[in-house]
């Protein structure tokens, strides 16, 4: 080779390396990289949004000339969201309703691209795209103090401190990764809200945000502390009946609005695990949140409301939202909504879903669903969520609801979740609010096509099919090795991040013990939810109420939330409860060793830094599952009295030095390999 083709040839391998070397997860599902050619791309206007669009478009577009049009009058798009793309063979179009419109229809012409799923010809029929719900909206746990309450990808995204006058670029890119998937909505601070976040000096900052956030489409909404007019205020009282507390909210609206005339409006976590209330005056959920509905509603702004109360009283904490807020259906005004999680307990692995959902026909209710993993393992569990969240519209129809909440998984980190498949689930999360209906192997194979591979093109069929298998399988791995048959909260005190089903530290609530929830004895395990326990089914409909009722019937992934069951009482497969109980456990450990296999395979067609580092995140997983598995099949044999049959991996732990350990973390970490290794 001549030393100048030499030379050459050297620095492009150079490039490929450097390329290949800086993936860090920090581009997340954006990855396209500009064509060679610059493609002409003409907007109606210039404005913030529709230059947005443009550059996106000129940077990433590889096609032919693109036109986006404003069309008042477009018809098949019934919301102002939605947009119309046609390809024709010299241009393609894209129109809608609004500049916002263009915009997710320009998101979605690039990734129509990086997923190789353009239509083929100019004869292709037009595409119409319509969000499902009108608000899809991101809950941020976030403190002032830069913790994330359950966040596991370092620190909070805001950096108070600075704000307003030094930005951080990430502010931008999070604002475009929401609107590329159609994330419309964020709730800046968390649910435990400190008052001071409606201070003056801190609106001033949020106002900062806003402005950054309005051009992609994202409106800011704020958590409130409804003890606010008395922290910041002086007010003798927060009761929402009183002249000063509702001049007072009135007050810091009018002041919130002048600085962010498009601001969303309040998050409430009222009388829930310590949280301020209008039940601390005697007055109901309805009568507060009504309170900050009717002065938030001159600038056309809602509250959000949320139905997780819960309290160590003798009512099964898995009916007590359904017990406090069904009997106010009707007594919500018309811009509140009843913010409800998935299922009745708490964001566990499986859980029925909440049958507050459907029983409240005059009140408007949206669902929220836990994007970080709390309880499915933190960053260090790869647990694909779509899964999770498709089962939940199995039983409530997208229809019933008026919008969508995740609790966010987004920090500091690099690669912005903590783990690189974490980030599969921001992006579900955004995908399904846009369109409940995809499906999960759909997202999966969208997602996987434009973060992980070096080049989709060279990506082998069998390759890509094993890691979506992976990510598809992902959720129920975790549920097998976790809490398998309806078992839930065995989680380890505190941190929720280990088993722990023998916790039971005196003085502390009952309702927050694994064994409040498990109720394991030497006849069997589970919590007699059913007519003769607590009663929980009645909360359900009819057809699912006499299902979930009977032993016999209820599907065998809820018998134990349902139903405490004996021991030696046999199930579909033909094999006793306990036998079962053991093979689910083993079932998800080997699902893990597979995981392992799939990735490795994966090797050629993946970065080396984001390989290695899900491979080292992948062990931990690995040794995880072990470790559930063994402390509670240990634990539980206790009660059982019964050996494991010879078919499963046999334990490798004693119990009782599993139960020697604890795990120095607190609420706001994710435990590395070291100091998991140190207790296992
Ligand atoms: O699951 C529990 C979490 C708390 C959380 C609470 C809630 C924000 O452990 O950390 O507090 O739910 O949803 O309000």
């Amino acid at each position: 080779m001549k030393r100048r083709n030499y030379l050459l040839f050297l620095s492009m391998i150079a490039m490929f390396v450097t390329r290949v070397a800086a993936e860090d997860g920090s581009r997340l599902w954006l990855r396209q990289t500009a064509g060679d050619s610059i493609v002409h791309i003409s907007i109606p206007r210039q404005s913030p949004t529709l230059n947005i669009a443009a550059e996106e478009l000129r940077k990433d577009w590889k096609g032919v000339p693109v036109e986006l049009h404003i069309d008042k009058k477009q018809e098949k798009t019934k919301s102002a969201e939605g947009f119309c793309i046609r390809s024709g063979k010299d241009k393609i179009i894209i129109t809608s309703r609004s500049e916002i419109g263009l915009l997710y229809g320009s998101y979605h012409l690039l990734r129509l691209q990086a997923t190789h799923t353009l239509p083929s010809s100019e004869s292709a029929q037009p595409i119409y795209e319509v969000p499902a719900f009108k608000l899809r909206i991101l809950n941020h746990w976030d403190n002032l103090d830069g913790t994330v309450e359950r966040g596991y990808a370092g620190q909070s995204l805001w950096k108070w401190d600075e704000l307003p006058d030094k930005l951080s670029p990430r502010y931008t890119e999070y604002a475009r990764a929401n609107a590329s998937i159609g994330i419309n909505g964020t709730v800046l601070n968390n649910v435990n809200a400190s008052p001071q976040i409606l201070s003056e000096e801190y609106l001033q900052k949020i106002k900062t945000l806003a402005d950054i956030f309005r051009p992609y489409g994202i409106r800011v909404f704020l958590s409130i502390n409804f003890a606010t007019p008395i922290v910041l205020g002086g007010l003798p009282t927060a009761d929402p009946l009183d002249k000063d507390v509702i001049h007072w909210w009135k007050q810091k609206i009018k002041q919130i609005y002048h600085l962010i005339p498009d601001f969303g409006g309040f998050l409430v976590k009222a009388n829930s695990e310590g949280q301020p209330g209008p039940c601390d005056y005697g007055r109901t959920h309805a009568q507060g949140a009504n309170m900050l509905a009717d002065a938030l509603k001159p600038y056309k702004g809602i509250v959000m409301w949320r139905a997780f109360v819960y309290s160590p009283t003798d009512a099964d904490r898995a009916k007590q939202a359904y017990l406090e807020f069904q009997p106010l259906n009707g007594q919500f005004h018309s811009n509140v909504i009843v913010q409800i999680k998935n299922g009745p307990v708490d964001f566990q692995p499986r859980e029925p879903y909440s049958p507050l959902f459907g029983a409240m026909p005059q009140t408007q209710q949206m669902v929220e669903f836990q994007i970080t993993q709390e309880y499915l393992g933190f960053s260090n569990h790869i647990a694909f969520l779509a899964p999770m969240w498709k089962e939940f519209y199995n039983f409530v129809s997208p229809t019933t609801l008026k919008a969508v909440a995740g609790v966010s998984n987004i920090g500091t980190d690099t690669n912005w979740c903590g783990h690189h498949f974490a980030q599969a689930n921001w992006y579900a999360f955004g995908r399904l609010a846009w369109n409940p209906h995809l499906s999960s192997e759909k997202i999966a194979d969208e997602w996987l096509k434009q973060t992980l591979y070096i080049n989709v093109e060279n990506t082998k069929d069998e390759v890509h099919t094993s890691l979506k298998q992976l990510m598809l399988e992902s959720r129920e791995a975790i549920v097998n090795y976790m809490m398998p048959l309806g078992l839930h909260h065995l989680f380890a005190w505190g941190h929720h991040y280990g088993p722990q089903p023998w916790c039971n530290i005196a003085g502390t609530r009952p309702d927050w013990m694994p064994s409040y929830y498990h109720k394991a004895d030497e006849q069997g395990i589970g919590f007699n939810r059913s007519s003769t326990g607590s009663n929980a089914v009645m909360q359900y409909p009819d057809s699912l109420r006499q299902l979930y009722n009977n032993i016999y019937t209820c599907p065998e992934e809820y018998l134990l939330w349902f139903h405490h069951v004996p021991w030696t009482h046999t199930l579909s497969s033909g094999f006793t409860l306990w036998e079962e109980l053991c093979k689910h456990y083993d079932h998800g450990v080997q699902q893990v060793r597979e995981f392992q296999k799939i990735w490795n395979s994966a090797q050629n067609y993946i970065d080396s830094t984001r390989f290695v580092e899900i491979q080292s995140k992948l062990k931990i997983q690995m040794r995880d599952a072990i470790w559930w598995k063994d402390a509670c099949l240990l634990y539980f044999q206790q009660f059982s009295k019964k050996s494991f049959p010879y078919s499963i991996e046999q334990p490798i732990h004693e119990l009782n030095e599993l139960q020697k350990a604890i795990l120095p973390i607190s609420n706001f970490e994710c435990p590395d390999s070291k100091l998991l290794n140190a207790i296992r």
